[in-house]
């Protein structure tokens, strides 16, 4: 079995329906993943657990998908100098909002790279890890370009 590169990790089960845009970007681009629920809040120690042994299990980016009081990316970053990415996610009354401020307002010294709000936010937290790997693996940037031209002809094939 591969050695997943990528950790995508959400706060709860509830999740899993944003965050699976996410692995599929990654199943699409071949990039060996594991995604777990492990919340910043309810399961704090193994969430520590987690962050602190992926780097030597070979992971080299963490996605992180949370909702309400989005704590999870920052937990990471606190754990761990490797790349975080962050979804904040629309699960509250608050539409996302509350998880988009809780998630982009890290202080400085420990950052967070931030996406879109919800399903869009899964998507591109996957690209945005596609590209940080693709820096140091060549034939991953030939896709990246690939995935783009695809994206730009599909647009100008529509016809209105
Ligand atoms: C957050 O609380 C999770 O990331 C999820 O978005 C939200 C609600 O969780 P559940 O109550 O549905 O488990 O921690």
């Amino acid at each position: 079995m591969t050695a997943p590169k990528v950790g995508i990790l959400m706060g709860s089960k509830s999740d899993a329906g944003a965050m699976e845009g996410a692995a599929k970007i990654l199943e699409e681009f071949g990039v060996p993943y594991d995604m777990k629920v492990r919340s910043a809040h309810r399961t704090p120690e193994e969430t520590t657990d987690y962050v602190k042994s992926a780097e030597s299990r070979g992971i080299q980016v963490l996605i992180a998908g949370a909702g309400f009081a989005a704590h999870l990316a920052g937990t990471l970053a606190a754990h761990s100098t490797l790349p975080i990415i962050a979804v904040p996610l629309d699960s509250s009354s608050l539409q996302g909002l509350d998880s988009l401020l809780a998630t982009v307002q890290m202080p400085p010294g420990i950052p967070v790279a931030c996406m879109t709000i919800g399903k869009a936010g899964a998507v591109n937290a996957a690209l945005f890890a596609i590209q940080i790997l693709s820096v140091g693996d060549p034939e991953l940037g030939e896709k990246l370009k690939e995935y783009r031209k695809k994206m730009r002809e599909k647009i100008l094939a529509v016809e209105l």
